[in-house]
């Protein structure tokens, strides 16, 4: 492998066969002129600028009682559809749960349309040339949502205004919301955004092929869950389940994985159940029952104390003063 710098930038060539890697330079990745010290310095601000906002996003879902999720996935892999789906589902079993969703396109509300037809508040985010959502546009989503939901206010009086000098201390205390956030569909651009979510969750759809885990990392590395959408197509396509999971699992051993279908059900009540779990996680941890793993780790603190007390006795017993 030999690494070369010309006009096009760092680049690694495998002898063997020509291949290019344009992501060997510290920047891990190539713009034409422009050297990799001024790419990591316009990353670093960038995302700096995003993470900020996504922190108040944080802050702010937090004090309303909202998880928030960021879908992401290719175009096509069934997010919306899942999503549709999901809103039905949880009507039917708990009608008091306050759901809304921002969608993000680069154009069309065709998507923000599909979710405003099962009755769930939706609105649009298009995002023109732009690949993924960021943090700025996800505040003025949720603002446009609030005001519309609760009839005060308008949006403008929330845009460009991420500080949030309104009042958080009305209702939402102990609510159970659920703020779903639809990425634009692609498994690159949106794996180091933050938005303020509490999770990203990845679709890969059995159609889309098992390699996909290792060929696009970054997104499979950033999401808590990656949920196997289409298993009904399952009899008909080409798709080693053992090794997607397998794959997905080299880039991220700990990520969770479902297996279901948006369109026939299958799979749905473990879907939920994760759900339940993700806002119990977020929003009653401190008077939530400890999970058997919390419980075993406290167990085994105590006997370890326990054993420094005795151990811290036998050893001043034994010392001579
Ligand atoms: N067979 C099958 N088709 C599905 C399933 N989920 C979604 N689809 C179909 O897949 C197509 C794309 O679904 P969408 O929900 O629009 O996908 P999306 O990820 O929201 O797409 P973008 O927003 O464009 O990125 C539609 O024709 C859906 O009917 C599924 O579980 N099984
Ligand atoms: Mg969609």
């Amino acid at each position: 492998m030999k690494t070369q710098g010309g006009e096009a930038g760092v680049v690694q060539v495998n002898p063997a066969n020509g291949d290019l890697h344009f992501g060997a330079g510290s920047a891990r990745v190539s713009v034409p002129g422009m050297s990799q010290e001024r790419a990591i310095k316009l990353e670093t601000d960038i995302l700096g600028a995003n993470n900020r906002v996504a922190q108040q996003n944080r802050a702010h879902f937090e004090s309303h009682g909202v998880t928030a999720l960021n879908f992401v996935s290719s175009p096509g892999s069934g997010k919306t559809t899942l999503l549709c789906a999901t809103i039905e589902a949880l009507k039917a079993r708990d009608p008091g749960l306050h759901v809304a969703v921002i969608e993000g396109d680069q154009q069309t509300s065709f998507d923000a349309d599909r979710i405003r037809a099962t009755g769930a508040p939706a609105v649009q985010v298009n995002t023109g040339k732009g690949c993924h959502l960021d943090a700025p546009m996800v505040a003025e989503a949720f603002a446009q949502l609030h005001s519309h939901d609760h009839g005060h206010g308008h949006a403008h009086d929330h845009s460009h205004d991420h500080s949030h000098h309104h009042d958080h201390d009305h209702h939402h205390h102990g609510s159970r919301d659920l703020l779903f956030i639809e990425n634009v569909g692609n498994l690159v651009c949106p794996a180091v955004w933050d938005l303020g979510e509490a999770a990203k969750v990845a679709i890969l759809s059995v159609t889309e092929g098992e390699d996909k885990p290792l060929k696009y990392p970054d997104m499979f590395a950033a999401s808590q869950l990656m949920i196997l959408n289409k298993v009904d197509l399952l009899p008909h396509v080409k798709f080693d389940v053992a090794r997607c999971i397998e794959l997905a699992r080299r880039v991220n051993p700990t990520i969770e994985i479902l297996q279901l279908s948006a369109t026939t059900g299958e799979g749905m009540d473990a879907w939920l159940h994760w759900l339940d779990h993700a806002m119990g996680a977020h929003h009653h941890h401190h008077d939530a029952a400890p999970t058997s793993e919390e419980a075993a780790l406290r167990e085994r603190v105590q006997q370890l104390e326990a054993e420094l007390a005795r151990a811290k006795a036998a050893l001043s017993a034994g010392t001579p003063t």
